[in-house]
């Protein structure tokens, strides 16, 4: 039968790849064709991304796509991690660099948006848990710092739809990376007037929403040349918000699972139906991020693997320049339990050196403090393992359901002390893989989109098809 080609640009916190996919009706192989790596830019003091790196390194991607299939590529999607932006003046120019979510200025934000607007509120029109990362308080920074800015913006996108519009000039806020924002009324499934209008934000900056599946348009002709591409290529919405591509290609078996993506961050969490906000939720911070299909995506942000990629950046800058992969066998030898650490502390969300505030933070707790690079990275994934078992208890009790299998996917799956540790410390069965799930989730959109598959449903067992998921018991 015949077999097509698919692109899939998945752009992480850390890093970037474009993907090639091939499917032959029967099996979904990728390989990554493309990788670089990302981590933002700093400049006079804040704290923003490379957009004009990203966009050569997503044009890098389709270029070499363009070569190994010779020009035969049947669509491409794109995925960014969430809740970061940029504007367009209503002549569609970039006002300014988009801001990376660890920017400072939305410190203290939170609490001056709860004197305009009750959080109570913001959770029950949003759903969304409280970070202050989100884009809403990023908007709320912006509108204080820099009002010219907001007040001659027209258009707002989301980093995916941002980079979509510059390859194909089309304006949309697909639905997925909307969600995050906490900008969104999913249960309304509209923009929250309420919140715009509390805070002072025009809300006729938002563009429609687009759902994954949808063409946003082809790329542009000046795109298409510098790509030495001939014919046209369809960009496809897909689950745009990487972790909602990452569950989209999550292969569920049943109610009793959880999945938990791990990169920068760790999304843990359960698919529903239906959004869960009430009283306890917003206690427990839960969010309901929408997913690919309509699905609600009910997690909880920790924060991940930012832990060890910090550390990392360190002892690389001190002349240690160990691979992650050497990083986690240093792990593997070191002494167990030596300390503990609560990765959603928030001295651990910006540090300028993080292997330093992990040695404060075990002095200030009165513990043993970590000496080496070992003992360092198995602390973390100690820690993490400790705190999925934790959000896995309380999402019990919020959804009363029984936990059986955590499904973990993502490029913190290579670290199989974590998948290990994982299974250990919660006592359940972990089931890795696939480790490119947001590349593979993208792919699927567009296999939906196109319509090769019918649904998530197919796609899920396609994915069960193609890939070997390793299991993890507890010990
Ligand atoms: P993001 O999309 O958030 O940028 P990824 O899902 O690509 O992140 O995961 C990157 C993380 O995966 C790294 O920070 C690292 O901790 C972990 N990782 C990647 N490769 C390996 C490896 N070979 N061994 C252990 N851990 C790895
Ligand atoms: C993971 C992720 C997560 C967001 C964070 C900003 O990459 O998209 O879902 O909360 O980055």
């Amino acid at each position: 039968s015949r077999t097509i080609n698919l692109l899939a640009c998945d752009l992480g916190a850390s890093n970037g790849r474009a993907q090639l996919a091939r499917f032959d009706g029967n099996k979904l192989k990728l390989d990554v064709i493309h990788n670089f790596t990302n981590g933002g830019a700093r400049l006079n003091g804040n704290f923003y991304w490379d957009i004009l790196a990203l966009f050569a390194e997503i044009k890098q991607g389709i270029k070499k796509a363009v070569k190994v299939t010779d020009g035969d590529i049947h669509s491409m999607g794109l995925d960014t991690w969430g809740v970061d932006y940029g504007l367009l003046d209503e002549n569609g120019k970039l006002m300014s660099l988009p801001y990376h979510y660890r920017d400072s200025r939305t410190d203290g934000i939170p609490a001056e948006v709860f004197k305009e607007i009750g959080k109570k509120e913001i959770y029950q029109e949003t759903g969304i848990q409280f970070m202050q990362i989100n884009t809403l308080f990023q908007l709320y920074a912006e509108l204080k710092e820099r009002p010219w800015i907001l007040n001659n913006a027209a258009t707002l996108l989301f980093m995916p739809d941002l980079l979509n519009y510059l390859l194909t000039g089309k304006k949309y806020n697909e639905h997925t990376i909307a969600s995050t924002s906490q900008l969104f009324n999913p249960l309304k499934n509209t923009w929250s007037e309420t919140i715009f209008k509390s805070l002072g934000i025009p809300v006729d900056i938002m563009q429609e929403v687009i759902y994954p599946g949808n063409k946003i348009g082809g790329l542009l002709p000046e795109v298409k040349e510098e790509c030495g591409l001939n014919n046209d290529l369809a960009v496809m919405a897909v689950g745009s918000h990487d972790t909602a591509s990452a569950v989209a290609a999550t292969p569920l078996e049943d109610e009793n699972g959880v999945y938990l993506s791990s990169g920068t961050w760790s999304l843990l969490g359960m698919e529903l139906t239906e959004p869960v906000i009430n009283e306890n939720s917003l206690t427990e911070n839960f969010t309901n991020e929408l997913g690919v299909e309509n699905r609600v995506r009910f997690l909880k942000n920790i924060t991940g693997l930012w832990l060890i990629q910090e550390c990392k950046r360190i002892w690389q800058r001190e002349g240690r320049d160990l691979s992650y992969s050497e990083i986690s066998r240093a792990a593997a030898q070191a002494t167990p339990f030596k300390y503990r650490l609560d990765p959603d502390d928030p001295v651990f969300m910006k540090p300028e050196n993080m292997p330093e505030v992990i040695k404060e933070y075990c002095r200030k707790t009165k513990q043993a403090v970590p000496e080496t690079i070992g003992e360092m990275a198995r602390g973390v994934y100690e820690s993490l393992a400790f705190s999925y078992d934790k959000v896995i208890k309380r999402l019990e009790k919020l959804v009363d359901r029984k936990i059986k299998n955590i499904h973990m996917v993502g490029g913190g799956i290579q670290a199989e002390l974590l998948c290990q540790y994982t299974a250990d410390i919660s006592k359940r069965r972990v089931l890795a893989g696939p480790v490119e799930a947001t590349a593979t989730g993208n792919v699927l959109a567009q296999l939906i989109g196109l319509g090769e598959i019918k649904d998530l449903k197919e796609g899920r067992e396609l994915v069960r098809n193609s890939i070997e998921l390793k299991e993890y018991l507890p010990v």
